[in-house]
This record gives C-alpha cells, sequence and structure tokens, in this order.
C-alpha cells in the first residue's frame, strides 16, 4: 500500500485566483435560484474532521486520511436541493465531473475539503477545494470544484460516460459500467 498519496487526473492543474474563483451551486435548488459563492463566502462554512481510507479503483488504497473542510450536509443545509432531486453532479474546472446519489451526496463523511492531514490541499490534490467521498472509487472524488448541480434525473459523469460504473462502491468492486444492474444508472 502507498503511503503517500499518488497525484492522479486527467488535464492540467488549474490555477487559483481568490478574486474571479466562484462555486456555483445549481440545477434543482429548493428556491430553483442558482447561488455563485465567493472563496470568503466558502471559508466562512462550519469546519470539520474527516478521516477515512481513499480508494482508488487502480486498485491503491491510502489509509487514514484526515481531510478538513465543509460537510457535504452542511453545505446543503444552507444551500438546499429540491425535494425532486435525486443525483448530484460535481463539476471541476476544465470540464472534469463525476455525479453521485444524493444519499451518497448526503452521506456523513463526504466533505469538500481544503486541508488534508492538517495543511492546505496542494494544487496537484485539489487546491482550493475537492470533494472527498471516501466511501467510493476516487474518481467520484473531484479535485478543484468549481460547481455543484442538483439533478432531479441522474446524468453520467466524466468517467461514468467513459465506461466506470455510475455508482462505484469499492466494498461492492463497482468498477466498469458493464457491471451496472437495473436501477443503478441512467441508459448508456
Ligand atoms: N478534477 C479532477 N478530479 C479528479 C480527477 C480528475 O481527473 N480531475 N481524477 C480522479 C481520480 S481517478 C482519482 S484516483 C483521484 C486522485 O486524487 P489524488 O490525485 O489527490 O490522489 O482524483 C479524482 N479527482
Ligand atoms: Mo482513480
Amino acid at each position: 500500500m502507498p503511503r503517500t498519496l499518488p497525484v492522479l487526473h486527467y488535464g492540467p492543474v488549474p490555477v487559483f485566483r481568490p478574486d474571479t474563483w466562484d462555486l456555483r451551486i445549481f440545477g434543482a435548488t429548493e428556491s430553483g435560484a442558482e447561488r455563485y459563492l465567493s472563496w470568503e463566502e466558502v471559508c466562512a462554512l462550519p469546519v470539520s474532521d474527516v478521516v477515512a481510507d481513499f480508494h482508488c479503483v487502480t486498485k491503491f488504497t491510502v489509509p487514514g486520511i484526515r481531510w478538513a473542510g465543509v460537510l457535504a450536509v452542511d453545505l446543503m443545509t444552507e444551500f438546499p436541493p429540491a425535494p425532486t432531486a435525486t443525483h448530484v453532479m460535481i463539476w471541476a474546472d476544465f470540464g472534469y465531473s463525476a455525479n453521485v446519489r444524493m444519499t451518497d451526496f448526503a452521506a456523513d463523511q463526504t466533505v469538500l475539503a481544503t486541508h488534508r492531514d492538517g495543511n492546505q490541499l496542494t494544487p496537484d490534490h485539489g487546491f482550493p477545494l475537492r470533494l472527498v467521498v471516501p466511501h467510493l472509487y476516487a474518481w467520484k472524488s473531484v479535485k478543484w470544484v468549481r460547481a455543484i448541480e442538483y439533478l432531479s434525473i441522474d446524468r453520467r459523469g466524466f468517467w461514468e460516460e467513459r465506461g466506470y460504473h455510475n455508482v462505484a462502491d469499492p466494498w461492492h468492486e463497482q468498477r466498469y459500467s458493464y457491471q451496472e444492474m437495473d436501477g443503478e444508472g441512467p441508459p448508456l
């Protein structure tokens, strides 16, 4: 098992500019309106710690990483989805995306992390803000998050469109879309 977290992503590492950076919350929101949060507004949200293992689909697991940031449930309390929302699409800079079920987004260890093991995230690992869904394969843990889209109809994200499993539960080894059972993903 690797003791440090390898760097894995598709495409370039974005440059963070705090004055132009924003986090968009849109789609099936409770009010119907979309919101753009500044970096300052994100930093004013409540901060929590999550300690969890991290599972990559290419088979490494990094045990016991301590993340700090905004719990997805806390974000949802402040900026609620509509009752019809069943899934969430998380968008990064440069168009990377991943979809998760609302139940996975609302899980108590799902966090929009700013820190890992006491230090601010490095650019390679998603600075300034990354999603961490520890109980799903790591391609769902979107680095450089820029938008949260509440979905009333599920859609596939970047890897889910390219042959990876829509749900991605490592305990059930849900790696590839051909393993999907009825109801686990939108038609391919
Ligand atoms: N924006 C973005 N986030 C991403 C990826 C990516 O290509 N782009 N790759 C994912 C994959 S496949 C993995 S295994 C993890 C790796 O996280 P790490 O580089 O911090 O180890 O990031 C995930 N988040
Ligand atoms: Mo990965």
